[in-house]
């Protein structure tokens, strides 16, 4: 480090910033790590063997510095070198930009699965769009949610490796003409189209302790050489550099929309801008293999859809191979249906991508021709080969109501459809994709998602690792499923008084960052009750600060109250335009500023929101919670990563039957979890009957009346605490994600938490349970089921 400091800086150990530090860790890592990138690559180059290729318009990888360090072996010489020389690694690690390519979930998944990719040595890359301006960075302002630009390249990346020889030339717009060729087919001349270069920036993807690295590639809009491509429509100067800027706009930014389908004319063109660009790659990269023809591609390529999102793939393959390679039509279906497999990541009906047909048709004429064909075809298949099903095509069709459905493109044009838990994919095969299951039965198959423990437990909470390790030894790292020989341990006192203690400091370091943050004093004795997702109605924050506003309330009435200290902790984005997401988060912040200054209550319970959610702020909360927060509407929340998060790190969680919290309280058994408030079939019951009335939940409860009226009128008299619209906005909707009817059973279980919390062995010996089962959520066993079940890849071994 020394020496590398010297040559690359020009300065000394001791005078080195921690900028410097991080410069000079991050160029001697790369030489560790570009030895393994350049021998994967020869290895696949000889061996050429099958690969995945996941499309994704988002992928949340978080800082690299520190993971990449684990995964080449020199974490801890480093961290060790680092304090000697004085210096506090995290503060070295935290100087780089954590780059939010990504919403939430479905973006933190991409990330995990490359991880877990690359550590089990299967050869597969990730495609991505490089946007200069990710996730918003949130700062509140009086309560409210506020957005900043974030613009993380600012500072070189010093993970990424332009290949500008590797660009590829998309195309927009134009006219579509068709002539005959002289046997009698037709070819499609695609002219006068608005032309974007995308150029690679390759992002290593590292594994765990093998020299395997894979790539995730960032494509980024550039302008065509500007000189021999002149615009049509760009007679003069201004209007090139007009033209210039709207072709960067493409990889400008991420859309901030968690699970919202906006509608926008960019957003098509980043789609297709991902699709047009990786299709290239993947093509130009089976040529290079001397392979005999494409028909075979199936044979070396599998391209996974992450959610509709990239499902523009599937026409611009029958593009490629119908107008670029000369396939008919019926070979070109046959390769491409051959190749694609999607992933549905939500039944959320806005966020069912739908695409207005003239959209699609300006800036994509020719892909517009073929999905027309594709939904011609598909239509006509139904009505003679499936009879039962003629009175399902409006509602199967993928153009419909002068409208395209992605989701239905992809189901149509993929060899596989899988949902992200059991239920959920449950709810697809039953419900929402009934009809599809029954045309394509074989189809449809479950993936139950999965987090990295290497990111999520062994770099996060080293603490916990080593007590880990130091109880059943390592083996756990390579194969995570031996957590459960923790399960010898849940009785014996030693190892639980460890890990009592182990939490312990981890909240300590959490209550340290939140009053250095927030000025806000925390108890760390008090539960850590931890809610961290994106906000949203169906996720059910508001029930969650329903149960706060009601515990103070019960404290007002009798400040002796014997209840268990509490440090509520949220951590949320609202999407900018979601106003009701937005207002919750005010509320929120709102009854934390009365709550935490109410020496009344004697610091009983306090609310912590804290701002700027990211992969980074995760990993410091993760560590720390108590009690894990998975309250979504049963039915609503596809799987949740978060709560495998949480148990891992030996969290209890509080939830729902819904998503992977099934699967969470399967494995643990129902003492180790606290479960509560309707079922999916209950909500689903309600739904078609109209039986539920939200106005009789509000006067038959004497405690939700009460917080209700407290949202109308103001909570304690305080200025500036009126919620209105939030009071209106439940009962004119009639409550449709049934917070008020899911409010009692939510505070009875909450207090079986705070008795449960008391007994503190009992507890302990509930978070061994939860640890131990938690190996089967590491996304090593989801990619597995992945290589095994739709990709058929072969492990890569050396
Ligand atoms: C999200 C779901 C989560 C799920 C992640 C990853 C979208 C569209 N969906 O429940 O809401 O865990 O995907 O699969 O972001």
């Amino acid at each position: 480090m020394k020496s590398k400091m010297e040559t690359l800086k020009g300065k000394n150990i001791t005078d080195a910033s921690h900028k410097d530090l991080y410069d000079v860790i991050c160029a001697i890592v790369s030489e560790e790590v570009n030895k393994g990138w350049l021998k994967t690559e020869e290895h696949c180059k000889q061996k050429q063997p099958k690969q995945v290729y996941y499309l994704s318009m988002e992928f949340l990888i978080g800082r690299l510095l520190e993971s990449n360090l684990l995964n080449v072996g020199m974490w801890k010489v480093c961290n060790e070198s680092l304090r000697r020389l004085g210096f506090t690694p995290t503060d070295v690690y935290k100087e780089e930009h954590d780059p939010g390519l990504g919403n939430g979930g479905l973006g933190r998944l991409a990330a995990c699965f490359l991880d877990s990719l690359a550590t089990l040595s299967y050869p597969g890359h990730g495609f991505c769009i490089r946007y200069r301006y990710g996730m918003f960075e949130q700062r509140f302002i009086n309560g409210y949610q506020t957005e900043l630009p974030d613009y993380w390249l600012k500072e070189p990346y010093p993970w990424e490796t332009r290949r500008a020889d590797e660009a590829i030339e998309v195309q927009f717009g134009g006219n579509v003409t068709m002539l005959k060729r002289n046997d009698g087919s037709l070819e499609f001349k695609h002219e006068n189209t608005d032309k974007v270069l995308a150029v690679p920036y390759d992002v290593p993807v590292v594994g765990y302790n093998n020299e395997f690295v894979n790539t995730l590639r960032l494509w980024s809009a550039e302008q065509v050489d500007s000189a021999s491509h002149l615009h049509a429509a760009t007679s003069n100067y201004y209007q090139q550099l007009e033209h210039n800027h709207s072709i960067e706009q493409i990889s400008g930014m991420l859309y901030p929309d968690d699970s919202t389908d906006e509608g926008k004319r960019l957003r098509i063109k980043q789609e297709y801008f991902l699709v047009a660009a990786s299709l290239k790659k993947i093509i130009n990269d089976y040529k290079a293999m001397k392979q005999k023809s494409l028909i075979h591609l199936h044979e070396k390529v599998v391209i996974q859809i992450n959610d509709t999102h990239p499902s523009m793939a599937i026409p611009e393959m029958m593009r490629i191979l119908m107008d670029e390679e000369g396939f008919g039509w019926e070979n070109a279906w046959a390769i491409t249906t051959k190749v694609f497999a999607y992933t549905n990541h939500t039944i959320m009906s806005e966020a069912l991508e739908k695409w207005p047909i003239s959209m699609i048709q300006e800036l994509l004429p020719r892909l517009y021709m073929i999905i027309d064909e594709i939904n011609e075809r598909f239509c006509q298949g139904i009505w003679f080969d499936y009879p039962e099903l003629r009175d399902s095509i409006p509602q199967m069709a993928i153009i419909a109501d002068g409208q395209i459905h992605m989701a239905h493109l992809a189901i149509v044009g993929s060899f596989s459809v899988n949902g992200v838990a059991q239920l959920h994919t449950d709810i697809l095969k039953n419900h929402e994709m009934k009809n599809f299951n029954k045309l394509y039965p074989e189809r449809f198959n479950n993936k139950t998602n999965g987090i990295t423990h290497r990111r999520w437990l062994l770099m996060a909470n080293p603490r916990l690792a080593n007590l880990i390790s130091e109880t059943i030894g390592t083996r756990w790292v390579n194969r995570p499923r031996e957590l459960t020989h923790l399960l010898r341990y849940v009785n014996d006192n030693p190892l639980l008084e460890r890990l009592g203690h182990v939490k312990e400091k981890n909240k300590q370091d959490l209550a340290r960052y939140i009053h250095q943050t927030t000025g806000i004093l925390v108890d760390d004795q008090s539960i850590f009750d931890v809610q961290i997702k994106r906000m949203h109605e169906y996720k059910r924050q508001l029930l969650n600060i329903f149960h706060v506003i009601y515990l103070y309330n019960e404290l007002k009435e009798n400040p002796q109250l014997d209840i268990t200290p509490r440090t509520f902790i949220f951590c949320a984005k609202a999407a900018p335009g979601y106003y009701f997401a937005k207002e919750i988060i005010k509320l929120i912040n709102t009854v934390a500023s009365i709550v935490n200054h109410d020496a009344t209550i004697n610091g009983k319970i306090k609310v912590v929101f804290l701002e700027n959610y990211n992969v980074s702020l995760a990993e410091k909360i993760v560590p720390a919670a108590d009690v894990s927060e998975q309250i979504s509407t049963a039915s609503k929340e596809a799987s949740g990563t978060g709560n495998m998060k949480m148990m891992m790190n030996g969290a209890l969680t509080i939830g729902t039957l819904d998503g992977a919290n099934i699967e969470i309280k399967n494995l643990v058994g129902d003492p180790n979890i606290f479960i509560f408030g309707l079922r999916a079939e209950e909500v689903n019951a309600y739904y078609q009957s109209g039986q539920y009335s939200a106005s009789d939940m509000y006067h038959n409860d004497e405690r939700i009346t009460q917080i209700m009226d407290q949202l109308r009128d103001g909570i304690f008299g305080h200025h500036d605490t009126e919620f209105t619209d939030i009071y209106y906005h439940l009962l004119s909707t009639n409550d449709p994600f049934f917070i008020l009817k899911d409010f009692e059973s939510y505070v009875e279980t909450h207090q079986l938490i705070d008795e449960a919390y008391r007994h503190q062995d009992k507890w302990l010996s509930k978070s061994i349970v939860n640890i131990a089962h938690s190996g089967k959520f590491s996304s090593d066993r989801t990619i597995q089921e992945y290589a095994t079940g739709i990709w058929k890849l072969d492990k890569q071994l050396k």
